[in-house]
């Protein structure tokens, strides 16, 4: 493949888009030898159109907030990839939302949602709207303005938004309302993340964090490890930390540490029960700031401003916040201080050289954010088929299908990803396995 023909030819294409280019690159990196052996891959240009958007909505926001004030916000909804089946993916409102962004996120969702092992396309959608200091009614104005413009562009079958950062379940109940008043369509699944009593699935809200520690404990057992007694630092305390401090503590593990924009909280005893509570309060004060827990908490929790939780001594690193939180530096602070495992849940968590570092350090362990926290989106799934079916399946059913597939995207991690050496690339292992499932599916549909 031309694979640095490919990179020069989108850099010059969409310059400045560096998380997208980030992204295809590592891409790139891993498929290039399979992808040599399908010369049926290279006559059709699968990789050039793989890497282009099917289509791109871009919209203006316009809402009042509480002051009478009119706010203007850019909106998007990049829908990437169908091949495999409708867009899938989830909506991001934060500040530093654009095109680069979304376009890296959507990238990324279409081969983790084949990973999935469910008939889900990849797509991605926000806007640059920032939650922090917002009421609940200029959320609800500014979710219900969203809608406004891209009720047409969505559907059950078509495109399937969820949520990411700054969207939750709130903000998807804001979303739907206005969504079946103006499609005048009541089959609730257009939208995934809903409320238990109007369509969500059970163990949607937990099943990005529940399925990566599903996942990291198949990465320790195949280690001959396990995750029991280990200490785990998360970063961030949202939805998504949420669940994975949930059930890291329900496995034994004990969390040290979680962290927000404003610095760090280490827990020297583990995180209680009554601290996993909490972070839903702090998500949903909007006040973004982990210094609250060390507030509420005082002895148990300690907050260091600007610190991340990379600086706290941990068995298992596991970023759970935003891009790129977990740069060079960090990566070689952890190693220094004995961490053997890093297994990504926010989307794309670690810079392309602190990845490189560790996967040069013998022994240790990376796994990247498509294939351990794709559980997410895979609940999101399985949302869908109940919405499809108009049932409602148990706690202990849906459990068991996310620990399976949780289960299969190890094993095509373990079977693309072994190494001459008998050790597992993850990377490789979770790029190969979504990639050979896209493009194979791109190349028995034709030239579309
Ligand atoms: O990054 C992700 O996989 C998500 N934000 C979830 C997407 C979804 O459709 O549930």
């Amino acid at each position: 493949m031309k694979a640095k023909k490919i990179m020069t030819s989108l850099k010059a294409k969409h310059p400045g888009e560096s998380e997208f280019l980030q992204a295809v690159q590592e891409v790139l990196e891993s498929i290039e030898e399979v992808y040599n052996q399908h010369p049926e891959f290279e006559k059709a240009k699968i990789v050039e159109r793989m890497v282009e958007p099917d289509r791109i909505y871009t919209f203006r926001i316009v809402w009042v907030d509480d002051k009478g004030q009119v706010n203007v916000n850019l909106a998007y909804r990049v829908q990437f990839n169908s091949a495999i089946g409708p867009y899938k993916g989830g909506l991001r409102f934060h500040k530093a939302v654009n095109l680069s962004m979304l376009k890296f996120l959507g990238f990324e969702q279409t081969f983790k949602n084949a990973l999935t092992t469910l008939p889900m396309g990849g797509g991605k959608g926000g806007s640059d709207f920032d939650p922090v200091g917002k009421s609940n009614d200029e959320i609800m104005r500014f979710c219900q303005a969203f809608m406004y413009e891209l009720w047409r562009n969505i559907g059950p079958d078509t495109d399937v938004p969820a949520g990411d950062v700054g969207v939750g379940g709130r903000e998807i109940g804001y979303l739907c309302g206005m969504y079946k008043k103006l499609a005048r369509e009541y089959n609730t699944g257009v939208l995934t993340g809903k409320g238990m009593t109007w369509g969500g699935s059970i163990l949607r809200p937990e099943a990005t964090g529940f399925g990566a520690l599903y996942f990291t404990n198949h990465v320790l057992e195949t280690n001959g490890d396990k995750l029991a007694g280990k200490t785990v630092a998360l970063s961030g305390f949202g939805n998504v930390a949420w669940g994975a401090a949930t059930k890291a503590k329900q496995l034994g593990a004990k969390v040290v540490a979680i962290s927000g924009p404003d610095g760090v909280c280490e827990i020297p005893g583990g995180i209680t029960d009554e601290m996993i509570d909490y972070m839903l309060d702090m998500r949903a004060s909007n006040r973004n700031k982990v210094e609250d827990m060390a507030t509420k908490f005082p002895g148990a929790a300690k907050f260091t401003a600007g610190k991340k939780s990379w600086s706290v001594k941990c068995d298992i690193a596991l970023p759970s916040a935003f891009q790129n939180e977990l740069s060079l530096a960090d990566a070689q602070e952890l190693v220094k201080n004995g961490t053997k495992y890093c297994c990504e849940i926010s989307n794309m968590g670690c810079q392309a050289e602190a990845i490189h570092f560790f996967q040069s350090q013998k022994g240790f362990i990376f796994a990247p954010g498509k294939a351990v926290n794709a559980g997410g989106v895979a609940t999101s799934g399985l949302e869908m088929t109940q919405n499809a079916e108009h049932i409602s399946w148990t706690p202990a059913e849906v459990d068991e299908r996310l620990h399976h597939i949780m289960e299969s995207i190890h094993e095509q991690c373990v079977k693309f990803g072994k190494q001459a050496d008998g050790t597992i690339d993850y990377v490789k292992g979770a790029n190969i396995a979504g990639f050979m499932k896209v493009a194979t599916a791109m190349l028995e549909q034709g030239i579309i």
